[in-house]
């Protein structure tokens, strides 16, 4: 398989070692694209109503603005006319996989209704897709494990959408907040009043007693010294 493989590159059949192309999907060691389409209109498009050009960014230094978030894109929501032609520039600021995903788009353009990018690191790509004409909120989320609960989720807005998603930062709120309630049985009570009780004993303990405790510690300062002058003289 490898000699064939090799054998069709040399032929200029396959035509880079690197970047692959299977269907809907271009690959490299940088990166990924999925079901780009700068050229098909959706059926319900006669023509592109519009050429908009978005640069998204990806990264931790984007979560800061958002409380107990970890990862977003530089921005959550996005707005286009319908049958817009969005060409997107995704930029990766960290040393950490990213994608950029949108979902529920239709099918027989889009396979599993997705359009994919993917920066396995830091990094920059570009693709282009083209947006049908229904008024529709899309999905833009990371879907590494963790990032998109963790802030990378943003939406993408046709004819002004129909509706916020959920638990888009700084947008919407999300169905099921994160609660850690505390199970106050019994033990719970008893273990948070000795704990109470302990953090106050010690420091008074310490304060009533702190001649007694200066006396001590000089005391072992004193042998030490006279025991280190004992070995010096040895
Ligand atoms: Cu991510």
């Amino acid at each position: 398989m490898k000699v064939l493989l090799t054998g069709l590159m040399m032929l200029g059949v396959i035509g880079s070692a690197s970047a692959m192309n299977h269907g809907g999907m271009l690959m490299d060691e940088k990166g990924m694209i999925m079901n780009a389409n700068s050229d098909d209109l959706p059926r319900d498009c006669p023509k592109i109503s519009e050429n908009v050009d978005i640069t998204i960014r990806a990264g931790q230094k984007h979560a800061l603005k958002f409380t107990g978030k970890m990862f977003a894109f530089d921005q959550q929501e996005w707005n286009v006319k319908p049958c817009a032609k969005i060409n997107i520039t995704f930029i990766n600021d960290d040393q950490i996989r990213h994608q950029l995903m949108i979902h529920g788009l239709p099918g027989y353009l889009y396979p599993e209704g997705m359009f994919h990018l993917e920066l396995y690191g830091e990094g920059q790509l570009q693709a282009s897709l083209i947006m049908p004409s229904l008024k529709k909120t899309y999905l833009v989320h990371c879907e590494v494990p963790q990032h998109m609960e963790k802030g990378m989720k943003a939406q993408i807005k046709v004819d002004g959408g129909d509706g916020d998603l959920p638990s888009i930062p700084g947008i919407s709120a999300p169905v099921k907040a994160d609660i850690y309630p505390v199970d106050w049985t019994q033990l719970t009570t008893a273990v948070l009043l000795l704990c109470v009780l302990a953090g106050c004993s010690i420091p008074y303990f310490v304060i009533v007693n702190a001649r007694s405790i200066k006396e001590a510690i000089q005391k072992i300062l004193t042998k030490l010294n006279f025991k280190s002058k004992q070995s010096s003289i040895n």
